[in-house]
């Protein structure tokens, strides 16, 4: 009854502490503080000046004239801010210099200190300038613009906001010129939607690979025209015994170009010649018996191997590897190769040396997980660090380059305690701060920087089914890889990343995304 008596005067009260709460919250408004933004990956210099500039609906995105790929970000851009803003931003080619209160992108090749992928961000009260030595640049640059406007850019209705970042330069570029996820489609089969979100999600934070594990024991994922079967009887089953699914050729093209608009690589994988079995339950021939096995739902791994005797089996890789490598413009194809633990050592080497011989006379550089360094390894072939230190010591000896993917800290499948809802924890419990603080260079002291490549943050997806489970697995730990590729690791620390981390919770929850709420992370 008292508070039904106080009532006006409480709720203004309530309305103003809860105004000037929010202010305080906000309190860089309008954003004048370049380099307090809380940047995801970090970049490699900020310098601030003090000021805003304001996108209003009346702003050119003017792009240099004579290159499709600058129009190509340039309409990127505008694609991104239109939902949020509905604003319809004009692109236009321009033969002049930034323009003033507009946007200016254009290419700078003599300023080779950006690289493939580095971008210079010029912002200032009256304008906006973007540059980069190469198109990717221009892609990465515009991650960075995304993250300089409020959260609610990321809606996808029109929301009522000034659209202001602080003014500055950044200039910027990254460690590691492979930056990766993989998705496990074969365990679950995840339908093209997902996928493209999962895209999306690595856009955010600047990743530019995206490999995509399309053949298991549960499961075979992409349409092969010269094995029907594979798809026909192989992709009708996952984990748990749900229906499966597969890409045709056509949606798997439809994903290479929605990736490749984001400067991100698809590297697809069939995994040989262990974690096989839809493809042995598919094909009888494949298997030395000649007798088709059983489609299989449960989750044990190394079971399965391809009758790596039989010349038949080389006819079907042969087939395989030319039918992805023609719908596959990025230059890598994963052979696997990883768990073979029933093909016994002297049939698995000169197997692996057919198959990358295979690859490459289909135009393609071969990935394989660290097991393949047994063999003589092809002469760009690249090996996928997991789990054996020995294994991509064995690369290194023959000159090759490792992707760092240590279970132990970047395998997303892996629960971040003993209490989360999904995941696995053989390798270990992966908790936020865990997840993010190493380094690839020093993290095996026999793999230096040198032997690097990059690193690949890996989702199996034996216990994630839809994609909340993909959400809660990923968010928060994804953003963390994301920095880990891209910025030096001298910028990194965590109570930094920490904090910066927390103030992307708007951005996630605006998203939709089902994140993990890690008592790690300073959540605004
Ligand atoms: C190991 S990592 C595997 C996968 C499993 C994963 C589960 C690797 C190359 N092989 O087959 O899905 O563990 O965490």
């Amino acid at each position: 009854m008292k508070i039904a008596y106080s009532g006006w005067c409480s709720i203004s009260i309530l309305l103003i502490a809860l105004l000037l709460g929010l202010a305080g919250c906000n309190s860089s408004y309008p954003p004048t503080d370049l380099s307090a933004e809380p940047l995801i990956p970090v970049p490699v210099s900020v310098t601030s000046d003090g000021n805003s500039f304001q996108l209003r609906h009346d702003v050119t995105i003017f792009v240099e004239e004579g290159n499709a790929d600058v129009a190509n970000a340039g309409e990127y851009l505008a694609r991104l801010l239109f939902p949020a803003t509905g604003f319809d931003l004009e692109v236009e080619a321009t033969k002049r210099s930034p323009v003033k209160g507009h946007i200016y992108m254009h290419l700078d090749p003599a300023d080779s200190e950006l690289g493939k992928e580095g971008y210079e961000l010029n912002i200032s009260d009256s304008g906006l300038e973007l540059k980069a030595a190469e198109p990717a640049g221009l892609i990465m640059g515009i991650a960075t613009i995304r993250q300089l406007l409020p959260s609610a850019i990321e809606s996808s209705s029109v929301q009522d906001s000034a659209w202001l970042m602080p003014t500055g330069v950044i200039r910027d570029y990254p460690e590691y010129a492979y930056r990766g996820a993989m998705l496990d489609v074969a365990r679950h089969f995840f339908p093209v939607e997902d996928v493209k979100r999962f895209i999306d999600y690595l856009a955010m934070y600047k990743f530019n690979r995206l490999h995509l594990h399309l053949s298991d024991d549960q499961g075979w994922r992409i349409e092969i025209k010269s094995w029907p079967k594979l798809t026909e009887i192989g992709s009708k089953s996952e984990v748990g015994g749900g229906e499966g699914g597969f890409y045709t050729q056509e949606e798997y093209r439809e994903l290479v170009a929605y990736a490749a608009q984001r400067n991100i690589m698809i590297i697809p994988e069939i995994d040989m010649p262990g974690h096989t079995n839809a493809a042995l339950a598919s094909y009888p021939e494949l298997n030395c018996d000649g007798r088709a096995t059983e489609l299989y739902t449960g989750i044990e791994v190394g079971f399965s191997t391809l009758c790596t005797k039989k010349e038949i089996v080389y006819d079907f890789i042969g087939d395989v590897v030319r039918e992805l490598a023609v719908m596959t413009p990025g230059k890598y194809i994963h052979i696997g190769g990883d768990e073979s633990h029933v093909t016994p050592m002297e049939d698995y080497i000169p197997f692996i040396e057919r198959v990358q011989k295979m690859v490459t006379d289909a135009g393609k550089t071969v990935i394989g997980w660290d097991e393949i360094a047994n063999a003589e390894l092809a002469p760009d072939a690249v090996v996928q660090y997991w789990a054996q230190a020995e294994n991509a010591q064995k690369a290194i000896d023959q000159g090759r380059k490792v992707i760092m993917s240590p279970a132990t800290h970047a395998y997303m499948d892996m629960q971040y305690d003993s209490t989360s809802r999904i995941g696995l924890h053989w390798a270990a419990y992966i908790e936020v701060d865990k997840a993010y603080d190493w380094d690839p260079a020093s993290i095996e002291p026999s793999i230096s920087r040198d032997d690097i490549l990059g690193i690949e943050a890996a989702l199996w997806t034996e216990t994630v089914t839809n994609i909340e489970d993909i959400d809660y697995l990923v968010f928060p730990r994804l953003p963390g890889y994301g920095e880990i590729g891209w910025s030096p690791s001298d910028k990194r620390n965590w109570s930094d990343y920490a904090r910066r981390l927390g103030a992307h919770q708007n951005r996630f929850d605006v998203l939709g995304i089902h994140y993990y709420q890690s008592p790690k992370v300073q959540w605004k």
